[in-house]
């Protein structure tokens, strides 16, 4: 017998012990058009929204967009939507599967419906996730496209929410919109400031990309197939400031879990720096040692202790959040969770785009205050050895980044040529800012520590660096 698919008619195949959506979509339009369907917004925002539709609000279905690939879209669609969720943490495991994606729709093949659904009468959110490198004139054509649309048939403004790993996310956002329109769109200018809000936001659950080891625990737990089968951890945290069109919406956020506040900066500011920055230099030291998951670097006990040092020393004393250590503590656990098979080399995943915001403030902050940046210094050599693309057991490995080419040039002669190889990569201002990559000091330690990695190995060079009274 073939197997059955997770699909709305088979929802009541699912074994009672995994919660699963008992409200309806059809009657209902969706009320959030959310950009960049990916693992993260499926098991983050789309589960809060699956609160409120399990409470009874009708208003929060979504309109999920894949950005480019129709691949996942079409699997979602076969399953109506419905994708399993498997929760797991210090106190077990748990499987979910929320229903609030309701409609798809892929932006590159289906222009026009994201358009319309922009544009339509139910919509009152647009919420993003399309990854620190999605900030382009492109994205902020198709919003403008689709608020021209809205504009002209009459319909009131959007809370447009975007909820990627950039500080002061709602701004940027606002920003390469207004620098994208164009002198016609004065008009849809002035009623966009005037009538939509552009919430920051901070959000944080660690959800690895799909995998198939997920998908046949989750045939095992559903009794039936699913493509679309994720896994997460209990922790989530959305941190969202208060300005929406509709400021009910603060209530019914609040109500579910999620933190509407006036100061989103000091949650923004921690989590990029201790979580992001940490994932980083471990999704690189895994990447270079051949550590294939971050469960695996944190394990290792010289590694943790560096993150935790990295943490405390170098991060915290620039952070206006006053529980860190708390957060840092929290953080070192959520690493371990040993449900989350979360790939070093999906972390690695597009580093030019992603260091700018992790690394560079925590050092600068050190320097302001004459203090030692040594652990950021090792960090930023291990991205240099990292674009050697090659592991220390020999095995070679793809940079995945849109700035592979040029990264991969710049280092590819870091062993023979070190000097000018290391010069070139840390004059890179897109990468360290304006200040750092002039800085003669940060070059030198970071040469330094270049120096180290190559001659005694990863690990050997991080257990060094943490006996150093920095
Ligand atoms: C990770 C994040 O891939 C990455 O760059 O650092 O996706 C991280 O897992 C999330 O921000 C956690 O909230």
């Amino acid at each position: 017998m073939a197997e059955l698919k997770l699909s709305r008619a088979t929802l009541s195949h699912i074994p009672k012990s995994v919660h699963t959506p008992a409200y309806s979509s059809s009657t209902h339009q969706p009320g959030v058009v959310h950009l960049g369907l990916g693992a993260f917004h499926r098991a983050h925002q789309a589960m809060v929204f699956d609160q409120l539709l399990r409470d009874g609000d009708m208003r929060w279905g979504i309109h999920g967009v894949g950005m480019t690939q129709p691949t996942l879209v079409n699997k979602l669609r076969a399953q109506d939507g419905l994708y399993a969720v498997r929760i797991a943490g210090a106190g077990g495991l748990e499987w979910q599967v929320p229903g609030a994606l309701w409609q798809t729709s892929v932006a590159t093949t289906e222009r026009q419906n994201v358009l319309n659904a922009i544009a339509a009468n139910n919509t009152r959110w647009i919420t993003l996730t399309v990854t620190e490198k999605g900030y382009t004139p492109a994205l902020a054509q198709l919003l403008i496209e689709g608020l021209r649309l809205r504009h002209a048939t009459g319909e009131s403004g959007l809370t447009i929410a975007s909820c990627d790993n950039l500080q002061g996310n709602g701004h940027k956002l606002k920003a390469i919109i207004h620098a994208t329109a164009s002198s016609q769109d004065v008009g849809l200018m002035k009623w966009m400031d005037a009538h939509c809000a552009f919430p920051c936001s901070m959000v944080d659950r660690i959800v690895p990309a799909a995998t198939v080891e997920v998908a046949s625990a989750a045939k095992v737990a559903l009794g039936l197939q699913d493509e679309c089968a994720l896994s997460t951890e209990t922790f989530w945290e959305w941190v969202i400031e208060d300005n929406f069109v509709d400021p009910g919406d603060a209530a019914l956020l609040t109500k579910c879990g999620v933190r509407v506040t006036g100061d989103v900066h000091s949650y923004e500011e921690a989590k990029l720096r201790m979580l992001n920055g940490s994932h980083s230099a471990m999704a690189l030291m895994g990447a270079i040692s051949g550590r294939a998951y971050i469960a695996d670097c944190i394990g290792a006990d010289h590694i943790r202790e560096f993150v935790a040092r990295l943490m405390t020393r170098e991060v915290a004393p620039h952070l206006s959040r006053t529980d860190w250590a708390d957060y840092r503590d929290a953080l070192v656990q959520r690493f371990g969770n040993p449900y989350l098979k979360h790939s070093v080399h999906q972390i690695a995943t597009d580093s030019s785009q992603k260091i700018p915001q992790r690394w560079p403030p925590s050092v600068q902050g050190q320097i302001a205050k004459g203090t030692s940046f040594e652990l950021h210094a090792l960090s930023a050599a291990i991205f240099l050895r990292y674009t050697l693309a090659l592991d220390e057991q020999g095995h070679a490995y793809k940079l995945n980044d849109p700035e592979a080419e040029s990264l991969m040039a710049l280092g590819a002669h870091q062993v023979t040529e070190p000097e000018a190889s290391i010069k070139a990569l840390l004059a890179r201002q897109d990468l360290w800012g304006a200040e750092l990559s002039q800085n003669t000091e940060w070059a030198h330690r970071v040469a330094y520590w270049h120096h180290q990695l190559i001659y005694q190995g990863l690990d050997a060079t991080v257990k060094f660096a943490i006996t150093l009274e920095t």
